[in-house]
């Protein structure tokens, strides 16, 4: 090859260099519009949020780079996945540098003390870099949720030759007031498939909850399968309210929640209610049943009318039996026995039966839930009560040192109607308007010391629902004040402001195709649905 010739390809390559170089330093100097990263539609509202008045341009340039632990490189594949369900970018996760790559993600599993509370996070927003850190896994997650919530809803295609959208500059530094931030499905009234309850997962993710709790057993139905007592799905979770045909999971199948909960970094919380709300268990076996009668499927709404016979070895080998395959497949350290409304129960039996089944459950190495009636009975300080009504039970609770989950029905019951034209739900404890659910202060409620609440959860009773739509419009957008209630801190809650930022979630309720409730207090962002269409149903 001749000197000249080998000088020009020199030249060639030096100005192709020189264009690419400039391409990038065009890009780097987009002329954003003033952004103001404080005034983003985040919900829950983060701890504190600094703004740079700056952009940074998520664009087909961009990359994220995680800390080279796997479960920092499926969050990194999750937030990929997510952008390009909002954006359509295809952003590449974890590739070998790339030299004119620009506007990098990086995920970074820190030690800082700064993080060294569960679940915190902070991120540093510049034109150049979005910095995640955090000390877990599960911070990180909480942090990506953000993320979404502050990528501009559409591209900005004046700013360059492609589309742009905006990540506001800035700094956020975050955490969670409670470590227990629930929802609750009750399955047995109405059985919700593994395909509704993964999108009600995805959107509890969103708004970062930690727990789903599932009501598996009732008196309508038993919804999981058991290996050892197979006619509790075959007979017990064939209907359900209404006499439809009613279902059950598999194991496979409950582990395939389990599995999908936790890469959304939320615990399930199985709950087997007993020894009252158990007629589909006594169905098919009635050897179990304590109530005299001859059990029948039931598919009525009635409550309290069935027990477990207390007094039976049987039952507690059935009982011991049920835990311990379901403790088997739930990596989570909570198991949840009901115990409400046991009114077909002697107080001496229910009290006798509460305290040998928390023996059990902590056999298996879960921590035991139940309704806040459980709290009459001598339990170990590490049993947590859930407060749904009595507070002379969450008393009796707080005097055996025992934490308290949150869920008192006249505030967090989602099963209540929002008012008296709402097409579904119930109104035995009140009528629960959106603002309702979120102008109320769990840190002080009934006196409850704040030292003993390990947090709260929104139960959703399915006596009325039976299909997702009907789940998502009681759930939302109650549900969405509830993750506020539990992650922000009381200082930072304010009804106005949420508001607002309520108003904006209809663009990403709409995108994820989720039959909100349009409540006429909200003044809804280009939503698909209005208040007035929904009344007119
Ligand atoms: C009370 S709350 C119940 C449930 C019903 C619900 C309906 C609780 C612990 N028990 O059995 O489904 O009311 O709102």
């Amino acid at each position: 090859m001749s000197r000249t010739l080998i000088h020009s390809l020199l030249v060639c390559c030096i100005c192709i260099a020189i264009l690419a170089c400039t391409e990038e330093k065009k890009k780097r100097v987009l002329n954003f519009p003033k952004t103001d990263l404080a005034a983003e539609n985040m919900i829950p509202k983060p701890v504190k949020v600094i703004p740079t008045e700056g952009g940074f341009a998520l664009d087909e340039f961009a990359a994220i780079y995680t800390t080279n632990a796997q479960d920092f490189q499926e969050i990194g594949k999750f937030l990929a996945a997510k952008i390009k369900g909002k954006t359509e970018l295809d952003i590449p996760v974890n590739i070998a540098e790339v030299p004119n790559r620009e506007g990098v993600i990086y995920i970074n599993q820190s030690d800082s003390i700064d993080l060294q509370a569960p679940e915190s996070y902070q991120l540093y927003i510049t034109p150049d870099s979005v910095i995640l850190n955090s000390n877990s896994a599960a911070g990180a997650f909480r942090g990506v949720q953000t993320l979404r919530q502050i990528i501009s809803e559409t591209s900005n295609d004046t700013l360059a030759a492609y589309p742009v959208w905006t990540i506001p500059t800035g700094k956020i530094i975050d955490g969670p007031q409670f470590e227990y931030r629930g929802a609750m499905l009750d399955v047995a009234r109405h059985f919700f498939d593994v395909g509704d309850v993964k999108k009600f997962i995805d959107l509890l993710a969103y708004y970062k909850y930690n727990v789903l709790h599932l009501h598996l057993t009732d008196d309508q139905g038993w919804r999981i399968e058991i290996k050892s007592w197979p006619k509790l799905t075959e007979v017990g979770g064939s209907t359900e309210v209404g006499g439809e045909a009613g279902g059950f999971y598999t194991q496979e199948e409950y582990k395939e929640l389990v599995a999908y909960a936790a890469q959304h970094h939320i615990t399930i919380v199985p709950e087997v209610d007993m020894p009252g709300h158990t007629n589909a268990a006594s169905v098919s076996y009635p050897i179990l049943n304590g109530n005299g009668k001859t059990p029948k499927l039931y598919e009525g709404m009635r409550v309290g009318f069935s027990t477990l016979d207390t007094r039976k070895d049987t039952v507690y080998t059935f009982i011991d039996d049920v835990i311990r395959e379901i403790s088997a497949m739930t990596p989570g350290p909570y198991f949840h026995i009901g115990g409400d409304e046991s009114d077909a129960t002697k107080k001496s039996d229910y009290i006798y039966f509460v305290e040998k089944v928390e023996k059990i459950v902590q056999k298996y190495g879960k921590r035991m839930i139940g309704w806040d009636e459980i709290a009459q009975a001598d339990l170990d300080s590490t049993s947590i009560s859930q407060f749904w009504r009595h507070t002379d039970f969450a008393n009796e609770a707080i005097e055996q040192d025992m934490k308290i989950i949150m869920s008192p029905a006249v505030k967090t019951y989602l099963d209540m109607q929002y008012d008296t034209l709402s097409k579904h739900g119930l109104h035995w404890a009140a009528y629960i308007p959106t603002d309702t659910a979120y102008n109320w202060t769990p840190e002080a409620y009934e006196g409850i010391p704040l030292k003993n609440i390990l947090g709260i959860e929104a139960p959703l009773w399915s006596e009325t629902i039976s299909d997702i739509d009907e789940l998502e419009y009681l759930a939302f957008p109650r549900a969405i004040g509830y993750s506020e209630l539990s992650w922000t801190t009381e200082e930072n809650r304010d009804w106005e402001n949420y508001k607002v930022r309520l108003a904006n979630q209809a663009p990403f309720l709409d995108r994820m195709d989720v039959k909100y409730y349009p409540s006429p207090l909200i003044d809804w962002k280009k939503s698909k649905y209005s208040y007035e269409e929904i009344k007119k149903d």
